[in-house]
């Protein structure tokens, strides 16, 4: 059997209001647009893909979360109705979504002999966080592949950015090394913003674009710096700056999310390509691909 490999790797955020704007059948609510320049940056990591042949999705979002552990969906078939519980007015999505449940295992077995506190999820009527479906429909709206879905182990809350940065990376290194074992070809998806500062009051419409900026400039200025990093292929240093712009820029990626996405594809030096940046109530959106399909053999 072929080697396994990740065929990209994506920061795909996860705002509800993308696909509040971009009225797709599966979402109830109806609306006028908006938050155009990232719709339009999916768009353009939406054609990038197009010719790129993959298997399947990995998703790791930050709107599930776990506190013991990092735990992965094991059952095969997730049909519900998903509501964000912040904007149920923006997000009420019917999903019916197939997990790759072999490959979730595959991963949680190998976290688990490099000492991980891990579990398969199998409750048949767990409902799917917004995060992963946000960022799997903004990426793949076919919903034509099967999806891996991981949740977010709260390292930091319990301990600090450090303990978490340390978990993501091995949850990385097995994900990879699983992928590889698999034979599948897998696009990888980190679900999350930049900056995490946002409004406390929506306005009306919510898709009133003359009211949408960042939240400060101390916020667009970490942005900026974290686009530039990934741009110019500086993960590393990307890694060792994590403690201070999670802190500072109370940044989404306090998830795991970005760590251990740049894991997976072992701290790459090559550079992202910027597909988008935006922002939405206030936070900060990068919409970013490791192109890792064109790097040859790692
Ligand atoms: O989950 C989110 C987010 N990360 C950023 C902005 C607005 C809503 O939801
Ligand atoms: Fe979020």
């Amino acid at each position: 059997m072929a080697k396994g490999s990740i065929v990209a790797g994506c920061l795909a955020p996860h705002p509800p209001h993308l696909v509040y704007a971009d009225n797709p059948e599966q979402n109830e609510p109806v609306s006028e647009g908006g938050w155009e320049q990232l719709r339009w940056g999916y768009e353009r990591l939406r054609d990038s893909l197009k010719d790129v042949d993959y298997d399947v999705i990995v998703v790791l979002s930050p709107h599930w979360q776990t506190y013991v552990g990092t735990h992965f969906i094991g059952v095969e078939k997730c049909a519900s109705k998903s509501v964000d519980p912040v904007f149920p007015n923006l997000f009420r999505f019917n999903y019916d979504l197939t997990i790759d449940v072999d490959l979730a295992r595959a991963i949680h077995d190998q976290a688990e002999s490099e000492g991980m506190s891990v579990k398969m999820m199998e409750n048949p009527d767990f409902r799917v966080d917004y995060g992963t479906i946000v960022s799997c429909h903004m990426v793949r709206p076919e919903w034509d592949k099967p999806i891996v879905s991981i949740s977010s182990n709260r390292g930091l809350s319990y301990y600090s950015v450090e303990v978490m940065q340390e978990m993501m990376l091995e949850l990385g290194r097995s994900t990879a090394k699983a992928i590889e074992e698999s034979g599948k070809k897998c696009l990888l998806l980190a679900s999350n913003s930049l900056s995490h500062r946002h409004f406390v009051t929506e306005t009306n419409p919510p898709e009133d674009m003359s009211k949408e900026h960042i939240t400060s400039h101390a916020m667009h200025l970490w942005d900026m710096r974290m686009i530039d990093l990934m741009r110019s292929g500086k993960s590393q240093q990307i890694i060792n700056e994590m403690p201070e712009f999670c802190e500072q820029a109370i940044a989404e990626s306090d998830g795991g999310a970005l760590t251990w996405l740049l894991s997976a594809m072992g701290i790459p030096s090559q550079p992202a390509t910027l597909h988008g940046y935006g922002t939405i109530i206030g936070t900060g959106n990068a919409i970013m691909e490791w192109p890792c399909h064109s790097w040859g053999e790692q």
